[in-house]
Formats: C-alpha cells, structure tokens, sequence
C-alpha cells in the first residue's frame, strides 16, 4: 500500500516482507514455546459473543476454496490504526476496547438510529460465508466470516429517494490507536465508501467473526464490512458510523493517492495498479506461490451488472 512512513513504501508490502521471513519468525515462535492462538489473540480483545454459534450459508460454501489457516488471517493483517506492520497489528491491537460499541446511521435514511452492535447482532443474526479475499499489494486469503448481509441493514434503516452512496467511517482514539499519533499526515478516521446499489447487493457482509469465533481486534472488531469483489482496503475495519448521501464520498486512500487508490476498486487483473501488475496474486500461507487474478475476484456473475457501460479503467 502507499506508506509514507517506511523508506521501502516504493514497493508493494508483499514484496517487502517475503513469506519466508514470516514463516520463520513463526517457527521461531513456536520453537519458544507460545500457543500462538493463546498468545496472539487474548479473548480479551475478542469483540461481541453476539450470533454465535452462525450456520453456514449453503450459497457460499469452501467447495474447490483452499481455506487460509486461522493463525494466518488473525496475524496477517493491514489495520494502519495500530502498525504498518502486519506482523505487528494483532500485539499493537491487544488493548482495543472495542465493547460497548455504537453504530451510528445517519444522512440520507427514513430512520436514523443509534445501535448496540450486540443488540444488532441479536436482531439480524449471523451466517457464515466463505469468500475469496484479495488486497491490492497482490497477495490473497481464503477466509470464513461470520455476518449479516449489509442488504438487510439497509433495509431496516430504510433510504430515502436521494440516496446513492454510503459512507463508511471507522474509529478515532489516540489513546488506542497508536498509527493515528504516528501517521498526522493520514485524514483519519479510516473512511470508505460503496454506492447504494453495491450496498444492497448480496455479497456485501457486516461481518462480527471468523472461523466460528468473535472477529478478534486485528481483523476488525466488533463489526466490519466484507466487499469480496473488490480491494481489500474497501473491507472498512471497527465501524463506527454509515452516512447515507447523495455524493460520491472521499475515502482515505482515494484522498491520500487518488491516481493509485479509486472510488471502485474493483478487482481487476486488466487494470495495473501504476506501481506494480496485477495480473497475479501471492497466496498468503505459501511461500511464493502465485495464482492467476480474477475479475472481480470470481464474484462476476453476482456483480458485473452493476457496472454495465462502465470503463473501469476510468473508474478504477
Ligand atoms: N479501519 C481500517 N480498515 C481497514 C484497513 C485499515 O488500515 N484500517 N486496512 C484495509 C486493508 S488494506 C486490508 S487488505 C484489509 C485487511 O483485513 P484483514 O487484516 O482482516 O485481512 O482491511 C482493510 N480495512
Ligand atoms: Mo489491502
């Protein structure tokens, strides 16, 4: 991603640091005598307990899906709040105090409201999906999340006639978030945005857990949006508030890159990111196996309507 603060922010992270230096120092770890799913992610810091056990949604099954280990998708992560070390996120995320958390909707809807993310939870239930995850450094995960549809949220907030996108903003707290004292130049809060007719798309998940569990603080709790079809810097982590509006929203990486990050982002080997292809992706999990990128991460006959006429190498 585009990282001012590291002196290697030229190249994509993926190549900066090689699975095998990751491998190792998990080895070295275990060598040492950590449990690392005891050591790494303290149910402390676990979100809401809200919705689980969730039943598998039969339409999105692992099939033919090598799904990535759960050590890996707990301990891999981007979250630049706490470090632009994604080997780092989950020590630097331990203390996040993420219960009793508040989703405000606001703007564009006919009933704004506050919600107790547990009492949210209660109300829409979870189901377990698993999708295809693919970042735009050109590496991709495998991975079960615990949600609701996005769609059903929508709906019970019900949008007036204007609105056409919605914002997504996550958390601001110096205290807890060491990368927002770190980074000044960033426009935190983290802030993302969907058009109101990706919102209410099927795929699109409020996800609160992965594997079966509460969604641990490095991955995002208490409540995180899924876009499998698109980048994952799309997949807003730790939501705080969804504004319903009638302009298409600045997002934080559109605002600090906008010829490298746009509105859309979506996943597309034909379009280039301009420092680096990506026609391949990086496996996490294996060392430097590479798969072929697809269209719209394999989701295109969910999606591609939705941007029929579309040049998307304009609306990248
Ligand atoms: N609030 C917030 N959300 C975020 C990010 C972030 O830095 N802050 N990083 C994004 C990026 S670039 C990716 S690839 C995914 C990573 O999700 P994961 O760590 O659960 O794999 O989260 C996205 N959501
Ligand atoms: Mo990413």
């Amino acid at each position: 991603m585009f990282v001012r603060i590291k002196k290697s922010w030229e190249l994509p992270e993926s190549d900066v640091t090689p699975e095998s230096i990751y491998v190792q120092r998990r080895t070295l770890l275990k060598a040492a005598g950590f449990s690392l799913a005891a050591g790494l992610i303290p149910t402390t810091s676990m979100g809401t307990s809200a919705g689980f056990p969730s039943n598998l949604n039969p339409k999105y099954p692992a099939g033919d899906l090598n799904v990535t280990k759960e050590d890996l998708i707990t301990s891999y992560n981007n979250f630049y709040e706490f470090s632009f070390d994604k080997q780092d996120v989950a020590e630097q995320a331990e203390n996040f105090k993420s219960e009793p958390w508040t989703l405000e909707i606001s703007g564009m809807v006919h009933k704004p409201q506050k919600f107790d993310v547990n009492k949210l939870v209660n109300q829409l239930g979870n189901e377990q999906r698993v999708y295809r995850f693919r970042c735009v450094e050109a590496w991709a995960m495998v991975a079960p999340w615990d949600g609701f549809p996005l769609q059903k949220l929508v709906e019970l907030v019900q949008p007036t006639s204007q609105a056409k996108y919605l914002r997504f903003v996550s958390f601001l707290d110096h205290e807890m978030a060491p990368g927002q004292v770190r980074a000044p130049q960033y426009p935190w809060p983290y802030n993302e945005g969907l058009t109101l007719a990706e919102a209410t798309n099927e795929l699109p998940l409020m996800v609160t857990g992965v594997y079966g569990k509460p969604l641990p603080s490095q991955n995002g709790a208490p409540l995180r949006l899924i876009v499998p079809w698109k980048y994952g810097f799309k997949s807003i982590k730790s939501i705080t508030k969804i504004e319903f509006t009638d302009k298409m929203p600045k997002t934080l990486w559109s605002d600090l890159a906008p010829s490298e990050y746009g509105f859309y982002a979506n996943v597309n080997p034909e379009v280039d990111h301009p420092r680096w292809s990506q026609k391949q992706e990086r496996i996490v999990g294996t060392w430097f196996k590479k798969q072929e990128t697809l269209k719209f991460n394999g989701y295109g006959d969910q999606v591609a309507g939705l941007y029929k006429g579309m040049d998307l190498k304009k609306w990248y």
